[in-house]
């Protein structure tokens, strides 16, 4: 029989804060080790999002990490297929697959590819490199869940600011207020930054001269909205506390709003010009490690 990972509710929050601290740095290292094994990634925005994932798979979610197929778990859709080696890191976290399989990240024959896709790698929800498709994905499990009478599984769905420029998702917004997705919770990953440049000069629904734009949009859609700080745990895990307690089968969906930093928890790939798709040089990379370990340890010390 498999063990089921409980969620952390039962921990006090200090402890739960503790525990996550952990579990990010070893996400932040497996996400550099991948990195590395390419000399070139998505590496800035897996950084910054880390913390969303610890959280996720290492307090939030209910699941089986020896059956990741589980038809009782938690589920989390990974909208941004480039987000892949954050999810692969997270996925050992969760002891759904090895640390050590990391190293293969986008080999040939290798169950990573670079792109995130379900029929790959075990506890990859769906194949997300087609952005603006995350979160109708997520109503549609929702509502799929529902039809089988399972009430209690929550949907999380990690998407970009990036895809808050597609019409999609806009819609899927729509439709989730219209049926009552009560137990769909997305996080939306507000790192300020997409392909074509800065976010805020792309398309940006959230320019400081509205103050709150977007939680305003998102609860005009009939949704919960919250903002938080998306590298500050504590404030993860209390938003996510209030999601998934008013989460239910019918009802008004969540959205935590998430401000991330590109590169966190390494400074010198935080300061860094071209910040959507890196190269990083062969000597680069232990530094950036020690960058983390300095950070980590340095936060363990307080
Ligand atoms: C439908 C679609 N259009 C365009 C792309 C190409 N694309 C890949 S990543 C990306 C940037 C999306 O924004 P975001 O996810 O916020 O970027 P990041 O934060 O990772 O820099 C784009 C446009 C795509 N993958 N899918
Ligand atoms: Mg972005």
């Amino acid at each position: 029989m498999n063990a089921i990972k409980e969620t952390n509710r039962d921990k006090d929050l200090q402890t739960r804060v503790k525990e996550l601290t952990d579990a990010a740095y070893r996400v932040r290292m497996g996400v550099l080790d991948e990195g590395e094994a390419q000399g070139e990634g998505y590496v800035g925005q897996a950084l910054g999002a880390a913390d969303i994932m610890a959280a996720l798979y290492g307090d939030a979610m209910r699941y089986q990490p020896g059956d990741p197929d589980w038809e009782d778990r938690d589920r989390l859709l990974m909208s941004v297929g480039h987000y892949a080696l954050l999810l692969y890191a997270g996925l050992a976290e969760a002891g759904v697959i090895p640390f050590d399989e990391l190293g293969t990240y986008a080999a040939d024959d290798s169950r990573l590819p670079m792109s995130a896709m379900s029929t790959y790698t075990p506890g990859v929800e769906i194949s997300g490199g087609s952005l603006g498709h995350g979160l109708g994905l997520g109503v549609g499990t929702a509502l799929g869940l529902r039809h089988q009478g399972k009430t209690d599984q929550k949907v999380f769905v990690l998407f970009s600011d990036g895809e808050l420029d597609e019409g999609s998702t806009w819609e899927a917004a729509m439709s989730a207020s219209n049926w009552q997705t009560g137990n769909l919770i997305a996080l939306v990953d507000m790192n300020g930054m997409q392909a074509d440049g800065r976010t805020a000069d792309v398309l940006s629904i959230d320019t400081a001269s509205q103050a709150k734009a977007q939680e305003h949009r998102w609860e005009s859609f009939g949704w919960h909205a919250q903002r938080v700080d998306g590298n500050d745990l504590e404030a993860l895990l209390t938003a996510l506390d209030a999601a998934t307690d008013e989460a239910s089968a019918q009802g008004r969906p969540h959205i935590i709003i998430c401000d991330t930093k590109l590169g966190k928890g390494v400074p010198m790939l935080e300061s860094r010009e071209k910040l959507h798709f890196m190269k990083i040089a062969a000597e680069e990379w232990p530094v950036c490690k020690q960058q983390l370990t300095d950070g980590y340890e340095g936060k363990d010390a307080r």
